[in-house]
Order: structure tokens, then C-alpha cells, then sequence
């Protein structure tokens, strides 16, 4: 008999401290029932967030790496990836998913470059435009503001975005109505949207959540990875889409009671056992 449980190939770095990348996708992933195979690019003490950091490229591991799944003919049912170390390691992750795609593998690209209108420190402009060739393979995308305009090629002018201009970025992100794309962190009043355009419906909508008043980083990974999970079991965009916003906000909401440091993350740990009700 066939073991019902999806796997999922996860390409990000593993940060020690701070909750973001793999410290964030194998609990959430494990969670909702979906084997966590992870790839790291990078091992870091900590994110880039803080004001110091030990980081460890894994480019020249990678491909060995790799290729020792190839011998084991691994087949995944999705493929996500997040933050990527330098140029060379978009490309190895490029080669993975032509390598590894079978027919009804999802490809979740989360184009993690920057936030609040900042490229994160490690990033360069030449992997933000190898970051576009990468994100131009994936069926589902998850930029932020930040992240949507760097690949839509549009100036960076705040997190309310109105919806002309929201309009304009998932269209031309969507290459043609052909993959989908959920901008996620849009600021509107007393809320935060995530804007979304489906390929599979070709319909644009928007989620709304309650915003709270303090900005965590890996909050854009832990929204990516409970999306990826819960594509990974079947769930429509939609399901998914509003499955990642409100679990991020009950998160977010829960954490922004207790006076911790913005940097160590969303404290979603004794959330988890939520996701699969
Ligand atoms: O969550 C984004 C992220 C992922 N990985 C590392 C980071 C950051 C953001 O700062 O530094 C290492």
C-alpha cells in the first residue's frame, strides 16, 4: 500500500536563531502531515536580521548533495525554495527543479531579496535578476512589496500599495495569467492584505487580516511555508492562501503580547497543533 504522506523538497538556509528558512518550514511542514526534505544553502548562526552573524555558504556542498538524491530517485510532490546565498546557488536551484519536476509537481518560489523597500545585506543586484529567471520556473510565487517590485521592475514607494498599482504588479508577475502570485505584507488602513492572482481560476482577490503593530522577520517564511503545506495536501490557492494569512495573524497577534525582540520571530510553536483543525 502506498504511504499517504506528500513530500516536499525545501531549499532555503537553516539559521540557527531567529525563527526563518527551514527552522521555520520542517515544524510548520511536519504539522500538516508533509514529509520536510530539506536542501540548505547556507547555515547561518543566526539571520541577517540581527546586527551581527556567523553564515556558512553551502554552494560548493550543494551539487554533491544533490546528487546523491538523484541516485536514490527522489520524486517530490512539491518544490519550495526561499533564501538563496550567492548567484551560483539560483542557478544549482534551477537545475534541481528541471531535475526533479515530474508532472504534477508544484514549484513554490518564495523570491526572498529584501523588505520594507531593503535588499536584505547578502543579496546583490545580479541575484535579484537571476532570482526573476528562477521565479519565472515556479507555478506559485510569494513576493512581498518589496520582493514584487524588484521582479515587476517597478520603483519601491511604501507597503500601501493601491489597488491600481496592485493590479499592475500581479498581472505582470503573473507572465500572462500563467502562474500564480500572492503579494503578502500589503498595508491597507487597519489591515494586511494579501493580493492575490490564480492561475488556475484566473480571478484576482485579496485576504484581509488584522495588522498588528509590529513587523517580524520570517514572517513572509512562516506565511510561504504553511501555503506550500497546504498545497502539498491538495488545497485549492484560495484554501491555502487564507489557511497561511490567518494562521500568521493568530501568530503574529499571540507573540506582539509579550515583549520580546522583533528579531527572534513569530512565536507560532504552541500554535502549531492548530494547523491541522
Ligand atoms: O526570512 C527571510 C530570511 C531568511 N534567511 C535569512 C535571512 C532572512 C531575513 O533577514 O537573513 C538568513
Amino acid at each position: 500500500m502506498k504511504l499517504p504522506i506528500k513530500k516536499c523538497a525545501v531549499i532555503n538556509d537553516f539559521s540557527g536563531f531567529g525563527r526563518c528558512s527551514i527552522s521555520v518550514a520542517l515544524p510548520v511542514l511536519s504539522a500538516l502531515g508533509v514529509q520536510c526534505c530539506s536542501i540548505p544553502t547556507a547555515i547561518l548562526s543566526n539571520h541577517t536580521g540581527y546586527p551581527s552573524y556567523f553564515f556558512d555558504s553551502y554552494t560548493d556542498k550543494m551539487n554533491s548533495y544533490i546528487s546523491e538524491w538523484k541516485k536514490l530517485n527522489l520524486e517530490f510532490d512539491t518544490i519550495f525554495s526561499g533564501f538563496l546565498g550567492c548567484k551560483e546557488q539560483i542557478e544549482i536551484v534551477s537545475d534541481f527543479i528541471r531535475d526533479f519536476r515530474a508532472e504534477n509537481t508544484h514549484i513554490i518560489v518564495d523570491p526572498v531579496m529584501g523588505d520594507n523597500g531593503k535588499i536584505y545585506t547578502t543579496y546583490t543586484d545580479e541575484m535579484c535578476r537571476k532570482m526573476r529567471d528562477l521565479a519565472s520556473l515556479a507555478d506559485i510565487i510569494t513576493p512581498n512589496v518589496t520582493e514584487a517590485c524588484i521582479l515587476a521592475g517597478e520603483e519601491y514607494k511604501g507597503e500601501d500599495i493601491d489597488e491600481k498599482f496592485e493590479r499592475k504588479l500581479l498581472e505582470a508577475l503573473s507572465l500572462g495569467g500563467k502562474r500564480s502570485v500572492l503579494i503578502t505584507g500589503v498595508v491597507r488602513r487597519e489591515y494586511v492584505c494579501t493580493c492575490v492572482f490564480d492561475k488556475d481560476t484566473q480571478e484576482f482577490y485579496t485576504i484581509k487580516n488584522r495588522r498588528i503593530n509590529k513587523s517580524y522577520p520570517g514572517t513572509g517564511d512562516l506565511f510561504a511555508s504553511v501555503l506550500c503545506g497546504e498545497i502539498t495536501r491538495g488545497a485549492s490557492l484560495f484554501e491555502a492562501s487564507k489557511k497561511a494569512s490567518d494562521f500568521v495573524e493568530k501568530t503574529t497577534e499571540f507573540t506582539s503580547q509579550y515583549d520580546t525582540d522583533v528579531n527572534d520571530g513569530i512565536a507560532f510553536e504552541s500554535h502549531l497543533k492548530l494547523l491541522l483543525k
